[in-house]
């Protein structure tokens, strides 16, 4: 127990990442069902009918801001209690996608791509109880037919899971990020079922060859040959795109792609607040549409992660930065040392050293460049939609011990939740920061961790033999005190519009995971005919509605890097996840009506979280100023390529969220002299705010806006920056004040 204890320390420093104690063993026999591979997919698509003109839906789309508390909070994703924010460098948001038959509005469902770490149980709860009280023209949104997908960022506050352990790096729950995120998500909901009308949708496929690459091949590679020679790629290259197209005027409302892609070119050491590569990709796609011909105002992109598990952002590889110039070890990813501390996986453009925003900036490129350029040749290449019914099916299942038979009738189980020691080490996307077989060097200093750490204990017997050969670190499915720390409930959730299907995953996918997945979905689609002659075509999306790590195929599992070490439920996690799936496919035939038996609740630990989170005490401004007043002016001419700061006498930003507002901004004046217009906002990616506690006795603080101008998108002129802050005096109500820097030239 004791050595457990300080062993298990170490995973605060490191919760998504690569595995450190590899085993090897034999490969077991393959047992998923095979269809067509990716690539012949694309040959098929290809061949496929001109642009929109299928079945006619009801569509709607719609954005809403979900920026929690920029500072001060652990970001979520690394799980380094290091790691909290300064700022907001891009707000974050939610977008949601409403599509429904014509005539029949309980047959409906809404996708919800959110730029958090993921989905959650008490946020879905959340969105769900705010979408009931907005009325009865809403009744018909509920448990069954809401998506609530994350990007998978890591680049944005933590603090708003259900369960204990993803919360002991922010100090337990905080309810103010937690209600934005639902606030956002719900108002994203009210926009699209406001914008709901008559449309057509079509999806057509891209490749996008350089934007990601597989982070853990050695467990790739434990996959059969004969299935692996199936695909060209170690990683799917495919990226989707779902477009929306209304009919009054054959405008786009929106687009939905899919790819998978770890959004973790943010590293663990930035601070602002971003949607990561995803938000970013969603940015410049929105951008790039907007006041075009053939996108309707408001249109929104959506990039939601597939199956991301083993995938990296980080193309240029895995290197030890410790004066070697070697590549991390190929099995363990490790240096020479024998630790991964100082094995990073190094972005396109990795020798930048900020933080990873130009990486962020190229993979979002990627993704985007190629998403636009498939949107641009939609109408020569897309497939229609057809099929006018939509459905959708979503219940709750116990992983512990569900018992099923694999494809060859062997009767196997799944487990209560835990995580091997390879959970501990971190992958090279961000190594943890201790090595844990160094022992911990004292725990950090974290009250919550105090408060429960004594709560740890070791497996039951029945688990430890259940999980093999995973080396059980934390026994999470077996400890509910003071409350549940994992799910050992997880939402089974499909959808389909004609023969389009969404598989809506609560664990990150390895690549070859969603492969068997969507191969297993596809052919029992077909057999169901459920997209009647139509071939069905398949995606997976999450992590979604909670949060349950990983699922790695048996074959991945049994090599226990990071990804099967978190694969939670065991070795048989994704046949069962299949079987789970296949369960309730019945449910998604056109002349299908009603819903699987709900399953059993999960916990829901909103009101019995713990919270260690401290709120804000005040704000002065030191003597001879005032919240606002510029102390540092910008310089008064600058050529475009050039960083300006303007300096502020701040108050923290936690005491007013400005949720689809600002608190920054760059403005331009016009040619009249005389009027100021907004150019540049919290939205904007070159537009930084950061906060820093100067005084925390005293209570000051100050905010440095930084525009990080360029050639290609700045024009010349005259502008100004402008802050909105908002102080909390010790005693009495939060203000509101501005602050504005002197006038200066961009040329
Ligand atoms: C069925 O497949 C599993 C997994 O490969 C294997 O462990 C088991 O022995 C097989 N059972 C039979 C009866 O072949
Ligand atoms: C952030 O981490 C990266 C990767 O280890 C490193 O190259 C960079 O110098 C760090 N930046 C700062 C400001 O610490
Ligand atoms: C899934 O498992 C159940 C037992 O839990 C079994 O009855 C059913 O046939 C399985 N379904 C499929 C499609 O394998
Ligand atoms: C601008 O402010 C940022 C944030 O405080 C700081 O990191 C940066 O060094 C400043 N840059 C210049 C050119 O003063
Ligand atoms: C971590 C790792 O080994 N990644 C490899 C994934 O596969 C590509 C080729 O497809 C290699 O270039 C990467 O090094």
């Amino acid at each position: 127990m004791m050595a457990l204890v300080s062993v298990v320390s170490l995973f605060l420093l490191a919760f998504f990442a690569l595995g450190q104690l590899g085993s090897i063993q034999s490969p077991g026999r393959f047992t998923a069902t095979f269809e067509r591979p990716e690539h012949e997919e694309n040959l098929l698509l290809s061949k496929a009918r001109g642009a929109a003109a299928g079945d006619k839906y009801l569509i709607g789309v719609g954005k809403a801001d979900i920026t929690g508390p920029v500072v001060e909070i652990n970001f979520a994703g690394y799980a380094n209690t290091e790691q909290k924010g300064t700022g907001v460098r891009q707000r974050i948001y939610s977008r949601a996608f409403i599509i429904g038959e014509v005539d029949n509005p309980t047959n409906r469902f809404v996708y919800l791509v959110l730029d958090t770490q993921s989905g959650d149980t008490a946020v879905r709860n959340g969105i769900l109880e705010g979408v009931a009280a907005l009325g009865s023209g809403y009744s018909m949104y509920g448990r069954s037919n809401v998506a609530v997908t994350g990007t998978h960022s890591h680049s944005g506050p933590g603090g708003w899971f259900n369960y204990l352990l993803p919360q002991i790096t922010s100090f337990g729950f905080d309810r103010q990020g937690y209600q934005a995120i639902v606030d956002g998500a719900v108002l994203s909901i009210k926009r699209a079922h406001e914008s709901l009308q008559e449309g057509y949708l079509d999806f057509a496929t891209t490749r996008i060859s350089d934007a990601n690459i597989n982070r853990s091949l050695y467990a790739y590679l434990a996959n059969p040959e004969s299935e692996r020679a199936q695909y060209a790629d170690d990683v799917d290259k495919t990226m989707t795109l779902l477009r929306f197209k209304r009919a009054s005027d054959g405008k786009d409302i929106g687009a939905l792609t899919w790819f998978p892609v770890h959004p973790t070119s943010m590293l663990g050491n930035n601070t602002h607040v971003t949607g990561d590569n995803k938000g970013l990709a969603a940015y410049f796609f929105e951008k790039s549409v907007r006041g075009s011909d053939g996108a309707a105002d408001g249109f929104v992109a959506g990039f939601s992660q597939a199956n991301v598990g083993d995938t990296s952002p980080n193309t240029l590889g895995a290197w030890c930065d410790d004066g070697s110039g070697q590549m991390c070890d190929f099995q363990t990813s490790t240096c020479g040392d024998g630790k991964s501390q100082s094995c990073h996986g190094r972005g396109p453009l990795f020798y930048k050293l900020d933080l990873g925003v130009s990486s962020c900036v190229e993979i979002a490129k990627r993704q985007f460049t190629g998403a636009k350029s498939l949107y641009d040749s939609l109408d020569s290449q897309a497939t229609s939609v057809v099929g006018a019914s939509v459905r959708s099916f979503h219940y709750f299942q116990d992983m512990q011990y569900y018992t099923f038979p694999l494809d060859n009738g062997t009767l196997v189980q799944t487990c209560p939740a835990a995580l091997g020691y390879s959970f501990a080490a971190g992958t090279s996307d961000w190594p943890g920061a201790f090595d844990f077989t160094q022992g911990d060097s004292g725990a950090p200093n974290n009250p919550l961790w105090q408060a429960v750490s004594g709560l740890l204990r070791t497996p039951s017997a029945q688990q430890k033999k259940c999980q093999e050969p995973k080396p059980i670190l934390l026994d999470v499915g077996e400890m509910s005190v003071p409350y549940a720390w994992s799910p050992n409930i997880v939402d089974v959730q499909t959808m389909r519009v004609g023969q389009f299907i969404i598989i809506v995953s609560p664990s990150e996918a390895s690549t070859m995971a969603g492969r068997r997945w969507r191969n297993a979905v596809k052919s029992a689609a077909t057999e169901l005919s459920l997209t009647g002659t139509i071939e069905p075509y398949v995606v997976l999306g999450g992590p979604a509605n909670s949060y349950a790590h990983y699922v790695t195929t048996p074959e991945e599992f049994r090599v226990q890097r990071y990804e099967g070490a978190s694969t939670l439920y065991g070795q048989w996690e994704l046949p069962a996840y299949i079987n789970l799936t296949l369960r309730g496919l019945p449910y998604l035939a056109p002349t299908a009506s009603g819903s699987p038996p709900p399953g059993p609740t999960p916990p829901d630990n909103r009101e019995s979280s713990l919270s260690f989170i401290t709120g804000v005490v005040m704000d002065n401004a030191p003597a001879g100023s005032s919240f606002g007043t510029c102390t540092q002016q910008p310089a008064s001419s600058y050529a475009r390529g050039a960083v300006i700061n303007a300096t502020f006498v701040g108050a923290n930003p936690r005491n007013n969220l400005r949720l689809e507002g600002t608190f920054a901004a760059v403005e331009k004046l016009g040619s009249d002299g005389r009027t100021w217009t907004r150019v540049l906002s919290d939205d904007d990616w070159r537009l930084v705010y950061t906060w820093t506690r100067t005084n925390g006795l005293l209570g000051y603080s100050e905010v440095t806006i930084t525009w990080e101008t360029n050639e290609e998108e700045d024009v010349a002129g005259t502008y100004r920056i402008r802050y909105y802050g908002d102080s909390k005096p010790l005693i009495g109500s939060v203000r509101a004040f501005e602050g504005v820097s002197n006038t200066f030239t961009l040329s």
